[in-house]
C-alpha cells in the first residue's frame, strides 16, 4: 500500500558557504544526474524540478567573530525559507538539495512557520554523523554547518536565529537526532545542557535500528509535520565517499535502508532535505546514486509490498 504523498517540488542550493570543503556547491547537479526526479516520479508521485535558487559565491574568508562567511549563510538561506514556504503554502512538499547543511536552517525556518500555522505538531528528523549544535563560542571550526541546530533552538546570531519569523523555530524537544558519532568537546555539554534526544552509534548498535526508529518516530501522527534532514554523511563513508566531513563507524546499507522504510510508513514525511553531497570527493557519483535509492525507500519502494 502507498501512502498518498503530496505533490513534490525539489530545488537545488549550489553553495558551500557553510563548510569547509568546496564542492557541496555541485551536489543539485550530481543527484540529478543520479534521476531523483525520475525515482520519485516512478512512486507513482507528482514532482517538478524547479532549478536552484541564487545566491552570493563563497567568498572563501575566515572566521569573523566565530563565523565564516555569515552574511553569505543569511543570503542563502534566505533564499531557502522563500522557496520552501512558497511550496509549502501551495500544498507541495519541498526537497531541498545542498549545498552543505548550514541551508536546513532556512528549510527548517520554513516548515515550523508553515506547521505552526497549521497547528501541526513538528518532528524533525536529523539524520547525521553530527550533532551540528556548536555555537560561535564554542566552534572549532567556525563553519555555520556545524551549528544549524543550535541556530533553530535560539542558540546563534540575529539574523539566522529570526530568520523568516522572530524567536526561535524549534523547541528541542521537537528533533530527533540519528548516526551521531562526532560531537565536539563544547558541544556535548551544550546538547546534554539543552536535553537534545540523540542515538548515536553507540544506542544503535546495542538496541539495532528498529527500535531506534521507533522510539524516533513515536507520537507521530496525521497530525504531525515530520520533516527528514538528511545529511548524507550520516552514513558509513565506505558506501557514501562522496562528503566533506567523513566519520568512520556510519549507519550501513541495510540500516540506512530500514530507516527509509520505517519513515515511509508513517506517511508523515512533509519535507526534505538531502545535504552534503560533494561530487568532488566522490567516486562515479556513488554517494548521489545511493542517496536517490534511499529517497525511493522514503517514497514507500519495498521488496515484497505492491506499488
Ligand atoms: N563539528 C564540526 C564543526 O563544527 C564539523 C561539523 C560539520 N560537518 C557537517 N555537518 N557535515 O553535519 O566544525
Ligand atoms: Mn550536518
Ligand atoms: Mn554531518
Ligand atoms: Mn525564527
Amino acid at each position: 500500500m502507498r501512502a498518498d504523498y503530496s505533490p513534490v517540488s525539489i530545488f537545488g542550493v549550489p553553495t558551500d558557504v557553510g563548510a569547509a570543503h568546496r564542492g557541496a556547491s555541485m551536489g543539485p547537479e550530481a543527484l540529478r544526474v543520479a534521476n531523483l526526479a525520475e525515482a520519485i516520479a516512478r512512486r507513482g508521485v507528482d514532482v517538478r524540478d524547479l532549478g536552484d535558487v541564487a545566491g552570493p559565491r563563497n567568498p572563501l574568508t575566515g572566521p569573523v567573530d566565530g563565523y565564516r562567511h555569515l552574511d553569505e549563510v543569511v543570503a542563502w538561506n534566505q533564499a531557502v525559507f522563500d522557496m520552501s514556504s512558497q511550496e509549502l503554502v501551495a500544498g507541495r512538499m519541498p526537497i531541498m538539495l545542498g549545498g552543505d547543511h548550514c541551508l536546513a536552517i532556512g528549510s527548517i525556518a520554513a516548515v515550523a512557520a508553515h506547521a505552526r500555522a497549521q497547528g501541526k505538531k513538528l518532528r524533525v528528523l536529523w539524520l547525521d554523523a553530527h550533532a551540528d549544535f556548536n555555537t560561535s563560542e564554542i566552534t572549532p571550526s567556525g563553519n555555520i554547518h556545524g551549528m544549524p541546530v543550535a541556530c533553530l533552538c535560539g542558540l546563534g546570531p540575529d539574523v539566522l536565529v529570526n530568520l523568516g519569523a522572530p524567536g526561535p523555530a524549534l523547541k528541542a524537544d521537537e528533533i530527533r537526532q540519528i548516526g551521531i558519532r562526532s560531537v565536539d568537546r563544547g558541544e556535548k555539554r551544550l546538547v546534554k545542557e539543552h536535553g537534545l534526544d540523540i542515538y548515536d552509534m553507540r544506542y544503535i548498535d546495542e538496541i539495532g535500528m528498529r527500535r531506534v526508529m521507533e522510539e524516533a518516530l513515536e507520537g507521530v501522527d496525521a497530525d504531525t509535520h515530520l520533516h527528514v534532514s538528511f545529511d548524507v554523511d550520516m552514513l558509513d563513508p565506505s558506501i557514501a565517499p562522496g562528503t566533506g566531513t567523513r566519520v568512520p563507524g556510519g549507519v550501513n546499507y541495510r540500516e540506512a535502508q530500514l530507516m527509509m522504510e520505517m519513515i515511509a510508513d508513517t506517511g508523515c514525511m512533509a519535507s526534505l532535505d538531502l545535504v552534503e553531497v560533494n561530487p568532488a570527493l566522490d567516486k562515479r557519483n556513488a554517494t548521489a546514486r545511493l542517496a536517490v535509492q534511499l529517497v525511493e525507500s522514503l517514497f514507500g519502494k519495498s521488496t515484497l509490498m505492491r506499488d
